[in-house]
């Protein structure tokens, strides 16, 4: 037992939680004491399965001791050195073997400590690129309506969540957006991908004709979108988009946050879809969410631009006092060596069939309007209450929490990414539970 299990001796107030309601949750708390393999275990006692890998981060599982044991080495090596105009050899030999499992051609890589710090530095790469390629009037920025890239002010700007904008009315100025393809009335209860939406790509056209290609230096998209509940794109949708940014000189970068390190059943999504962006951006599973990291993988003809000019000169002014940790390198090794060894960045294609059908039953229970999967990730979108908006997501999360299954509720929509080591009879427990909670919650 640890302190925090003898009731009362634990002091809420201090912590000013992120994304989270913080009063509700002080009145009523879920806490967590301790983690393995597929399970959490609550500080009364209770075991919980993960059913969404902690944020969409830890795909090996909890616990693992190879990781453990490379970052407890690492600390007593070296714990901390710079990256700026000094090196360490792990930074190398990390972005090295990151490089070998990168979608080809994008073997560039730019380490940050989070998603939002990597789309940040993406967005200033497309913006530094042009410049050193000759065009620098491409300074505008596309993202898409319901997208979700962080909570930088470049990310924010990008981002197409309302809520997660409406308080910080300082975007970025030259931003815009292109169309959501979240479409209930034409995909509803799609399998695989949705048949109907390419066209929405288009999109891209409008604003080319609104603001001139010659002013537009990059699109941002998720390939699935995660956090504004588990959108999948259009058949045919992110190759349209691809062509469109190749016709007008636009670069497409590929907000692999979550969908990278074997959340579709492939390494990346740009594997799974077979469609290459210029840039791509992670984090989360990089170290299994062990340590914070984050990483942009860059192509060639994009880094080769930059490396111009003087030799003495600096030729990227950006980077994070803990870009390259070398504890950081250390978990993101051992977390490779581990999806190797165990196929995880492959595992979920041989599962996602039992996924789909699994997550598709539950169809047809009280107030599921859709149901969206794909590799090891699922969206299941219930209907709003008239006056609460995301009140039901909510209720349900709740009600899963307290019969032994996290999952993620945006609004009300929920989320389920679990681990990639999980076993079918653990996806029929997350379904079995979440199936009752949805009976019992109006
Ligand atoms: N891009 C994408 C696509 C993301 O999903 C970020 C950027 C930002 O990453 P950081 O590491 O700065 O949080 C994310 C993060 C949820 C949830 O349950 C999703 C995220 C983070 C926390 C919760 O929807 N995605
Ligand atoms: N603010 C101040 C005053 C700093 O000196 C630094 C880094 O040196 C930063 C912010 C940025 O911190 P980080 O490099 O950890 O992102």
């Amino acid at each position: 037992m640890t302190i925090h299990q003898i009731p009362n001796t634990l002091n809420l107030d201090a912590f000013w939680m992120p994304f989270t309601a913080n009063r509700q949750f002080k009145a009523e708390p879920r806490l967590i004491a301790s983690a393995e393999g597929m399970h959490y275990t609550t500080v009364d006692g209770r075991k919980v399965l993960d059913g969404s890998a902690g944020l969409w981060c830890v795909n090996a599982g909890h616990g693992r001791r190879e990781i453990a044991d490379a970052v407890a080495r690492q600390l007593m090596t070296l714990d901390y050195a710079p990256s700026f105009q000094i090196g360490h050899p792990i930074a190398f030999d990390f972005a090295e073997k990151l490089a070998a499992i990168a979608p080809r051609g994008l073997d560039r890589i730019f380490f940050t400590n989070s998603g939002s710090e990597s789309v940040d530095t993406a967005l200033k790469i497309a913006l530094a690129y042009h410049r050193a390629a000759g065009q620098p009037t491409r300074t505008r920025l596309i993202g898409r309506e319901r997208g979700y890239h962080g909570v930088g002010f470049g990310g924010m700007s990008v981002g197409g969540m309302v809520n997660n904008r409406r308080a910080f009315a300082t975007h970025l100025p030259g931003v815009d957006h292109i169309s959501h393809t979240h479409d209930l009335a034409r995909n509803a209860f799609s399998k695989g991908l949705p048949a109907r939406g390419a066209e929405l790509a288009d999109d891209i056209e409008r604003l080319v004709a609104l603001h001139g290609s010659e002013t537009i230096a990059a699109v941002i998209v998720e390939p699935v979108a995660g956090s504004t509940g588990v959108l999948v794109p259009p058949q045919g949708y992110l190759q349209r988009l691809r062509a469109l940014c190749d016709k007008h000189g636009i670069l497409l970068i590929f907000d692999e946050v979550i969908t990278g390190f074997g959340r579709l059943g492939a390494p990346f999504a740009t594997n799974y879809f077979g469609v290459t962006p210029d840039l791509i951006t992670s984090a989360k599973g990089i170290t299994n969410g062990v340590v914070p990291m984050g990483a942009v993988f860059a192509s060639r003809k994009i880094h080769d631009a930059l490396m111009t000019g003087p030799k003495s000169q600096i030729e990227l002014f950006h980077g994070y006092t803990y870009s390259a940790h070398p504890v950081a390198c250390a978990a993101g090794i051992a977390t490779l060596e581990i999806y190797q060894k165990e196929g995880l960045l492959t595992r979920g294609a041989a599962l996602t069939d039992h996924w789909q059908d699994a997550m598709h039953s539950l169809r047809g229970l009280p107030n599921v309007i859709d149901i969206r999967a794909i590799g090891l990730v699922a969206g299941i979108e219930l209907s709003s209450r008239p006056d609460a908006v995301g009140s039901r997501g909510y209720d349900v999360m709740v009600d899963c929490f307290n019969h032994g299954l996290v999952l993620r509720n945006s609004g009300d929509a929920l989320a389920l990414s679990p681990p990639l080591i999980v076993e079918r009879t653990q996806i029929d427990e997350m379904v079995s539970i979440l199936g009752d909670a949805l009976k019992r919650v109006a």
